[in-house]
């Protein structure tokens, strides 16, 4: 039976009827036996930090209405939120220091395999970090430059700064001073925030809020945009590349290898191993036509970015991938990795392998991946994924034959490149209303929503009325796959974006990478605040998170917010069964960060919030304004609309 109210995917609607065929269990089926969901869990109201509790607060006021120890709804409520802020934070912001202990070991020569592959970069941080380059060696430089980054992490107070802060306008950074919202380290905002949310320590909502507004910010202007800026360093900053997405990717006559996670390491090396002659050829003497890599997810990005390697699809695609019966391995590293992976490889031939020191999963090869040892292990996956080959079961093998072309790699740079190197135009298009502003859409996929269908409905209405979108994570994904990321895309955008997209050679929708690469709006906003010598706040620009499930992605909003980014998010947070909490959030705070949250499952109608919000801050922006007209949207429902390109 073909379930179409899951996915709005083709390939991942096949996906589904095939994994019902052989009784196979995935996400959609487990949530489904999750329902009805616990009440108390959705509204934030339950509490277990000690063990006098568990406790919960009865949401109708006739039951009890403290904890145990007196914590209120309204303290429950923002530390459960602190707790998920935290986690997000951590998340990326290790991924950050990873990469900054990398770097440091390659330009200390210690990590053999690893090279910087952009040092021109090196040398504009080192200049933008204040660190003398005047008759010095580039390693030298890089010393410096890693050293510095990776003291951000263990920083103790706002006295010097975190290093990219200054990528914010003055008007934003004298807000941040002035709510006390500076972050002193990134390692120290995370602690102090499991600190706070202990038994007994900060037991007021404002305080807490607060607090994770500032753990955010030390997320996207610290510990993402480390993560960030040291990629490229090492890897290389992305420029536009051509490639293809979608379950369609896996080739039935190759040896297929998924790299699914966060991190590029291991990513990267596998991509080098499967091109060595020797692993060649004994994927020949198996009977494949060679080894074809392909990405899931961010790792998936990252690499799509850099080398134009083929995604095959993101976060609720993941167990199709192995359901298509193709793969002979799924290389995983950190993050929005399911657990159900293992159980679900054994029904096929796929080999799961596990990479990373701190995610291990039971059941898995675990093939551990350090510096030292980086070649030879990725050689070892490979070769593993190689005699694999010989065991696919031919009669399980279904790959549906749906992929489509799509343009990844728009880092700031080329974006600002695109324009002539200067934001000059795009000011001008903004200010003359042949474009409204921009928004940032990011964020994950949710069994809660129909699969792809909040990402795709919001950014082809964003575009229509003529937004230029950024896109990151899987909403990159859902947009790649849709045939949004291509310059063709523009014939279905408004016509002052199409206008400006054919002049630039552009898409409407621009990939600007992975989770932690939404740094990169942050950057591209700040300058582009700075162009205009105003806050971030004042832009024409909005964000949303139509599908967001994660932590990360928790963390990722408030620093939009707290960057004075309004953001529309299309699945409920736990915090309504905090009125305050609630009210803060959705009203409150934009007196304070001059930004505010709102939910607004329904796609079309956040569309609209986020339109009439970029054109408020447009008129308000510039003087002798032409106002634009709203494209009627409430007389168009996604269901009317045909997908732009099904397949090419
Ligand atoms: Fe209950 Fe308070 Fe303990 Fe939470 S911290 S479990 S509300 S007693
Ligand atoms: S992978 S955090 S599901 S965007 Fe970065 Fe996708 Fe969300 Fe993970």
């Amino acid at each position: 039976m073909r379930d179409e109210k899951v996915s709005v995917c083709d390939a991942t609607l096949q996906m589904v009827e095939k994994s019902h065929e052989e009784g196979i269990e995935t996400v959609w089926d487990r949530y489904q036996k999750q329902l009805p969901q616990c009440n108390y869990g959705m509204l934030g109201i339950c509490c277990r930090n000690c063990t006098m509790g568990p406790c919960r607060i009865d949401p109708f006021g006739n039951g009890p209405q403290t904890g145990v120890c007196g914590a209120t709804a309204d303290v429950i409520v923002a530390r459960n939120l602190l707790t998920q802020i935290a986690t997000g934070t951590a998340a990326h912001s290790d991924h950050g220091r990873a990469l900054a202990i990398l770097f440091l070991n390659i330009v200390n020569k210690k990590a053999p395999s690893f090279y910087m592959s952009d040092s021109k970069k090196v040398l504009y941080l080192a200049i933008e970090m204040g660190i003398p380059v005047e008759n010095r060696s580039i390693e030298k430089i890089a010393v410096t430059v890693g050293t510095k980054l990776l003291e951000d992490f263990g920083r103790q107070n706002a006295h010097g700064g975190l290093h990219f802060f200054n990528r914010a306008p003055e008007k934003r950074v004298e807000i941040w001073k002035r709510l006390n919202l500076l972050p002193r380290g990134i390692d120290r905002e995370v602690v102090e925030s499991m600190h706070r949310t202990h038994i007994g320590v900060d037991n007021d909502a404002a305080s807490l809020l607060f607090q994770g507004i500032r753990t955010a910010l030390a997320d996207g202007w610290a510990g993402s945009m480390i993560a960030t800026e040291l990629s490229d360093v090492i890897y290389g900053t992305p420029t536009p590349v051509k490639t293809r997405v979608n379950l369609g990717v896996l080739k039935e006559d190759m040896v297929n290898i998924i790299v699914h996670g966060h991190e590029l390491m291991i990513s990267e090396m596998i991509v080098q191993a499967a091109n060595d002659r020797r692993l060649l050829g004994r994927a020949e003497g198996v009977g494949a036509k060679g080894i074809n890599v392909c990405g899931m997810c961010c790792s998936g990005i990252e690499i799509l970015s850099r080398h134009g390697v083929p995604l095959v699809g993101n976060f609720l695609q993941q167990e199709f991938a192995i359901i298509t019966g193709a793969v002979e391995a799924m290389v995983v590293d950190v993050q929005c990795i399911l657990p159900s992976l293992v159980p679900l490889s054994k029904c096929y031939h796929t080999q799961f392998i596990t990479t990373s020191s701190i995610a291990h999963f039971t059941g898995a090869m675990h093939l551990e991946f350090k510096e030292s040892n980086a070649w030879e292990t990725a050689s070892k996956i490979v070769e593993i994924a190689v005699d694999n080959f010989k065991r696919r079961k031919r009669e399980q093998v279904c790959i549906p034959q749906h992929s489509m072309e799509t343009i990844g790699g728009f880092s700031t740079e080329s974006i600002i490149g695109a324009f002539g190197g200067t934001l000059t135009p795009l000011v001008n298009a903004i200010e003359c209303g042949q474009i409204r502003g921009i928004a940032g859409v990011v964020g994950c996929n949710n069994p809660k929503i129909r699969h792809d269908h909040g990402h795709l409905t919001l950014v082809r209405e964003l575009i229509r009325n003529n937004i230029l979108v950024v896109s990151t994570g899987c909403n990159a994904i859902a947009c790649a796959k849709d045939g949004l990321l291509k310059t063709d895309a523009a014939e279905i955008a408004g016509d002052g974006l199409k206008s400006l997209c054919r002049e630039i050679g552009i898409p409407p929708v621009l990939h600007m990478g992975s989770c932690v690469d939404n740094s990169r709006i942050l950057t591209f906003i700040g300058a582009l605040a700075k162009k205009l010598n105003c806050d971030i706040s004042d832009l024409p620009v909005a964000g949303g998170a139509p599908e967001w499930m994660s932590q990360k992605a928790v963390s990722i909003a408030t620093y939009l917010v707290g960057s004075g980014v309004s953001t529309v998010l299309g699945v409920v947070p736990p915090v309504l069964g905090s009125a305050n909490v609630a009210e803060l959030l959705l009203n409150k705070i934009e007196g304070f960060v001059g930004a505010k949250f709102s939910v607004e499952p329904d796609p079309l109608k956040a569309a609209c919030l986020m339109i009439e919000h970029i054109e408020k801050k447009r008129s308000a922006l510039f003087s002798d304004l032409k106002i634009l007209e709203m494209e009627t949207i409430t007389s168009r429902r996604q269901d009317e609309d045909e997908l732009l390109f099904t397949n090419d």
